[in-house]
């Protein structure tokens, strides 16, 4: 069987009954050629001296990588000339990035986390890259930071590039969820797992337990059980898993299973969470529904949660949709 790239797979969808517009397609396209660009970085390590810090803070008061400012310029570079964006938002810059005055505007706002899990990076354990698409809602006026604050039900397209062990890039426009792998030989993505969906029923839970004291006591009382295992109200045992990087923890759960929850903790109380609701909550939500499972914040599904603030931030629980029924009910009793 031939083998399908990206670009076949897009072309393809646009030919479907209109399931993808030709100006989404090419920005995908765009986002995936910065994404491979990150990927030969991030591979290089210290060959290619972008490892260690940039000595410089981005909005949410964190020491930025050298590979945080490396892909956020990547993505910055590929998408700014191509005239399917209005503008542009990253965990990286405080505000929105305008379109340069001599580059055609588009009606698509893209949002994206360069680097997740940035942290990794220099103990070589897996990163990514999290994007998430949207309409201008300013017609084809410059849009403001206001114009960003749409709920994630609103997103057209949401994806991540995980750099592991392979590099994929896993997509969804609103018609399941596609997982491409990197050929490095030749440069394409190829379509290698269609129709990703996530099992209703898990054995594993993602959790970082060094927190457990910091924790609502929903989040206490779900965790407790499942660490009862056999001896406990759920009678069977639970694996744990935790990687500090949400790309490739959504990943794994995409492919096997599994639930992800970072909760609210007693340490802010003036925050709902430590993750980003724009560019990490939303596009992970998204996929995560997409492929048949659930993504709340405890309280509400994560993609109908109406947006204050570019950079705010959300308690997560997200995975088999079986146990985030559990979790969320227990936050509801
Ligand atoms: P902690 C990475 O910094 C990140 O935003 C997510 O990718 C990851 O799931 C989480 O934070 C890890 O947080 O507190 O365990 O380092």
């Amino acid at each position: 069987m031939s083998r399908i790239t990206l670009s076949r797979f897009l072309i393809e969808q646009q030919r479907k009954a209109g399931t993808l517009p030709p100006d989404l397609r090419l920005l995908i396209e765009t986002i995936a050629r910065a994404c491979k660009a990150i990927s030969f970085s991030v591979n290089k390590g210290a060959l290619a001296g972008v490892l260690g810090e940039a000595g410089t803070g981005n909005i949410q008061g964190e020491a930025q990588k050298k590979m945080d400012v490396i892909a956020n310029d990547y993505l910055l570079d590929a998408n700014e000339w191509g005239g399917n964006l209005a503008a542009m938002a990253s965990e990286e810059m405080e505000l929105p990035y305008h379109i340069p005055g001599e580059y055609p505007k588009g009606d698509y706002l893209l949002l994206f986390d360069p680097l997740d899990g940035s942290s990794n990076i220099d103990v070589n354990i897996t990163v990514g890259t999290i994007f998430s698409i949207l309409h201008n809602p300013n017609g084809n006026l410059a849009p403001r930071e206001t114009h960003f604050l749409q709920k994630g039900s609103a997103q057209v397209a949401a994806g991540y590039t995980i750099y592991g062990p392979q590099t994929m890039l896993v997509l969804t426009f609103g018609n399941g969820v596609h997982g491409f792998t990197l050929d490095r030989e030749q440069g394409s993505f190829v379509l290698t797992h269609p129709d990703m969906h996530v099992p209703a029923a898990t054995g594993e839970f993602a959790i970082n337990m060094s927190n457990q004291r910091h924790w609502e006591a929903p989040v206490k009382r779900y965790i407790d059980e499942l660490l009862a295992g056999k001896t406990g109200p759920r009678g069977r045992d639970f694996n744990m898993r935790w990687v500090a990087s949400m790309v490739a923890e959504v990943h794994r759960i995409l492919t096997r299973g599994g639930i992800f929850m970072y909760p609210r903790d007693a340490r802010e109380p003036e925050k709902p969470g430590k993750l980003r609701l724009m560019y990490e909550g939303n596009p992970m939500a998204f996929i995560i529904e997409q492929a048949g499972g659930l993504a709340t914040n405890g309280q509400q599904r994560i993609l109908d949660i109406q947006p204050t603030g570019l950079h705010e931030r959300v308690a997560v629980f997200l995975g088999s949709s079986e146990e985030v029924e559990i979790v969320t009910g227990y936050h509801q009793a």
